[in-house]
Parts: C-alpha cells; structure tokens; sequence
C-alpha cells in the first residue's frame, strides 16, 4: 500500500503569516521561530511576508483573504489566547480556530494554526521560545510539510 508524505525540503513560493499583537511579547517570539526555521530550511525571509492583527479574533479573517489571493502556497496563524486574562476566552479560542480551520478548507491552501491557547502566562511563554520549545518553529514546520504533502499527491 502506498503511503504519502509530505518532508522537509524547502518549497517554492511565498508564505503569509498573521500573527496577533495582543500578548505580544508572546507572538513576537513565535514569529522569531516561525521566521528562523523558514531561513533554516531553505526558504528566505524575503518571500515571507508579515500582517500584524490586532487579536487572535481577528486572524480568520486575513488568514482567507490571503489564502484566496492565490499568492502563497501557504498560511500560517499566530495568536496566544490565555485563560487568566479574559472572560471571553472560549469565544476567542474557540472561534480563531474555527476560522482558521474554515480559511483552509474553503481555499484549498494550508492554513497552520499556530495560536497558542493556554490556562496562564507561564504556559504560553514556555511555548515560546522557552521549555517546551517555540509553537511558531513548529508552525513553519507544518506549512512546510503540508505543502510538500499536496504537490507530492498531485503529482
Ligand atoms: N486576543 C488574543 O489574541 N488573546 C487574548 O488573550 C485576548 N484576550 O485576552 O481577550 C484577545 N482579545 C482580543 C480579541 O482577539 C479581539 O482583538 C478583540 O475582541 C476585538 O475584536
């Protein structure tokens, strides 16, 4: 039986990345991980292009505008949503995810959801850049993946 996969070997093409400015100094972080391990794996910064949001709430929606635009092989989301600092953060979470996940199957291009969502500061920082490494490195690595995945199946 055959199986198919997508490695690691640097695409062609550009990537867009909307990253969220709330918690900052949270998703500056994920997009210094996301950006470095694009460079690593053989894809420049000077076909990545960066959109600033003002919140996790509002990346759905320039995550499909971009996906639709036909310029990038890929979309790759970073937020970070924390319990301890809002009452409406099932709300938020919960509908960055489904946005995202809505951006991706209605355009046909990868949209990696690298939106952290944690119970405290602690938690989202240690997946920053700190103990249980950077959610934006891994980000790029799923956009990565997933682009090869599709061009190797319909090849
Ligand atoms: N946005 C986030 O990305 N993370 C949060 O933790 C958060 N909190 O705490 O409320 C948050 N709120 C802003 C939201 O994403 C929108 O920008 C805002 O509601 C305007 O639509």
């Amino acid at each position: 039986m055959p199986a198919y996969e997508g490695d690691f070997s640097a695409p062609a093409g550009r990537f867009a990345i909307v990253a969220s400015r709330f918690n900052a100094l949270v998703t500056e972080a994920l997009w210094t991980g996301c950006r470095d391990t694009f460079v690593r794996h053989g894809v420049p910064e000077d076909r990545l292009d960066l959109v600033w949001v003002p919140g996790s709430f509002e990346i759905p929606l320039l995550a499909r505008k971009l996906a639709e635009s036909g310029r990038y092989a890929a979309v790759i989301c970073l937020g970070c949503v924390i319990r301890g600092e809002t009452g409406h953060y099932d709300h938020v979470a919960g509908q960055a995810a489904a946005g995202v996940m809505q951006a991706g199957l209605a355009t046909g291009v990868p949209v990696i959801f690298g939106v952290l969502t944690t119970e405290t500061v602690e938690q989202a920082v240690n997946r920053a850049g700190l103990k249980l490494g950077n959610k934006g490195a891994d980000a790029a690595l799923a956009a990565i993946e997933m682009v090869n995945l599709l061009k190797r199946l319909e090849a």
